[in-house]
């Protein structure tokens, strides 16, 4: 973390700014629109305004007209429970079935509850998803992808969506727009399967001369445009995207979806791919950041970031536009394909100093950047170490669009929109974080549950552990000593402070 990076200002001027910014909060701006940009994959150390090697200059630009959080925490370790909390304000862990979702899985979140876009509806805007949605679709059976594909986003509160059902590596390999595949050929149906391969569908394990990306675990079922997936697919020729413009693909939707709206107060989230596998950057970024495949995804992402910047600058919406940028879990190198992120790393750190990755219960799996710029309203350049989540994103955005919660609304959320501003230091007291594990952090201490079994056979440090494990953040960000024989006053007060979280 470069924690030389904003310049530290005087009091004076900070409390300039300080009071300039809320005058202008509370006479003009209590409608912004939102934008939401969540990455995938993306560490805490991966943008360059985190000490990252590779430069991200539009991301950063975010930043230096805002607020970059240190202290800014996923919800979970994987992307599903991490984007189910975001979309409901509820921990994912009280609802079975929140697991890392098939291509084919129905649709997560009940229509009935109130999700983060009931609540921009309710105060007039209009909301849009693009990107990627891994809450499946359909109902109990499945989605039938060859007819209206529902429920999905439009049953949860959003007005228009262009999604990828699940991941890039998970078939069926199509866009979604409303209710319909996109440019799907009725003549040409999709199938597809979970559990048996489709009878005479070529397989990664059968044809190996097709595959021009090799896996390096999974990911060796069907085989679309040359690369291995999870799940078995056939048709839909049509409507099969191309790996390599799917970020342009949904950036122009991006685009299409401010300009059609500009006028009228609007939510989007924008879930990117990149920088999740399989990486295949368009050949514009190819070898440009020097760190293989994976870095040249981190320039795409930043590329994506920039084009929904200058559209907005284009369209006059900047001043009114809020937007927060951050990534579903942690870094991940190795995730199943041969891509060289592992070799051509060099010493870039995509956790920064933080201890684990992607599905790990320290806290590389869920502290990740959180940046929150609405120009003319954030104080430039600020750094906060407020303890905050974006399961915060509900309770506090309905209360910035001056929305009431009703009960059984977002159960985990707290309203924290001072600290998401700039105004205040202070965000919750205590957040749970999710791993295969749970783990509390309160002040400066961590506690992670003991796990019935201590690691899974991924070679990946997932942190968990049959002892508990109790570590003190402000002095020991890596994690590497376990402070529990040493303090059982604390183990014990935080497990039933976590027990009593779990049962509430
Ligand atoms: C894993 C996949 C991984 C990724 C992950 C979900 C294999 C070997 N690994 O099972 O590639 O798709 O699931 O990632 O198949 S997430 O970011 O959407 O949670
Ligand atoms: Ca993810």
């Amino acid at each position: 973390m470069k924690q030389s990076f904003f310049i530290k200002r005087t009091a004076s001027i900070l409390l300039l700014v300080t009071i300039s910014s809320m005058v202008s909060f509370g006479q003009s701006n209590t409608k912004p629109n939102i934008i939401f940009i969540l990455a995938d994959d993306l560490g805490y150390g991966d943008l360059s305004v985190y000490g990252g090697k590779v430069q991200t200059p539009n991301i950063d630009r975010l930043a230096h007209n805002g607020i970059l959080f240190t202290n800014g925490h996923s919800s979970a370790a994987t992307c599903t429970p991490s984007r189910y909390s975001l979309v409901t304000g509820e921990y994912a862990w009280r609802k079975q079935g929140t697991g890392i979702a098939r291509g084919n899985a129905s649709l997560i979140i009940d229509p009935e509850r109130t999700t983060i876009a009931d609540i921009f509806h309710k105060a007039g805007y209009t909301n849009a998803v693009i990107g990627k949605w891994h809450l499946g679709l359909g109902p109990e059976e499945g989605p039938d992808w060859n007819r209206d594909v529902k429920p999905g986003p439009l049953e949860l509160g959003f007005d228009y969506s262009f999604i990828i059902p699940a991941t890039g590596d998970r078939v069926p390999c199509v866009f979604v727009e409303n209710h319909r595949v996109a440019n799907l050929d009725t003549k040409d149906p999709i199938t597809v399967s979970y559990d048996e391969p489709i009878p005479d569908e070529p397989t990664y394990e059968n044809n190996p001369e097709l595959i021009k990306v090799q896996s390096s675990h999974g990911h060796n079922q069907a085989i679309v445009n040359g690369i291995g997936r999870i799940g078995y697919m056939k048709g839909g020729q049509s409507a099969l995207w191309d790996d390599k413009n799917i970020a342009a693909v949904l950036a122009a939707k991006a685009s299409a979806f401010l300009e059609t709206n500009m006028s009228t107060p609007f939510f989007l989230y924008f879930a990117t791919h990149d920088i999740h596998v399989p990486r295949t950057p368009h050949t514009k970024f190819l070898g440009k950041s020097g760190l293989g495949v994976r870095g040249d995804a981190i320039l795409q992402l930043d590329w994506t970031v920039g084009q929904i910047t200058k559209t907005l600058d284009h369209l006059g919406l900047a001043q009114k536009t809020l937007i927060i940028f951050s990534s579903d879990n942690g870094p991940v190198l190795d995730d199943g394909y041969v891509d060289e992120a592992v070799e051509k790393l060099g010493d870039h750190q995509p956790a920064g100093a933080l201890r684990g990755n992607k599905y790990s219960v320290f806290e590389g799996g869920t502290r990740v950047p959180l940046i929150i710029s609405w120009p003319g309203v954030t104080a430039p350049r600020t750094e906060s170490d407020a303890l905050v989540g974006q399961i915060d994103f509900f309770s506090s955005f309905a209360s910035l669009v001056d929305q009431q919660l009703v009960e059984g609304d977002a159960p985990d959320s707290e309203n924290v929109i001072e600290a998401f501003l700039g105004q205040s230091k202070t965000g919750r007291t205590e957040l749970v974080k999710q791993a295969g594990a749970l783990a509390i952090i309160k002040g400066d201490w961590k506690f992670i549950e003991s796990a019935r079994t201590a690691n899974s056979n991924r070679q990946k440090e997932l942190g968990r552990s049959t002892e508990p494990q109790l570590y003190n953040l402000k002095n020991d960000i890596g994690e590497t000593t376990n402070l529990a024989t040493e303090n059982p006053e604390i183990v014990e007060s935080l497990g039933n402070l976590l027990d009593s979280i779990k049962v509430s």
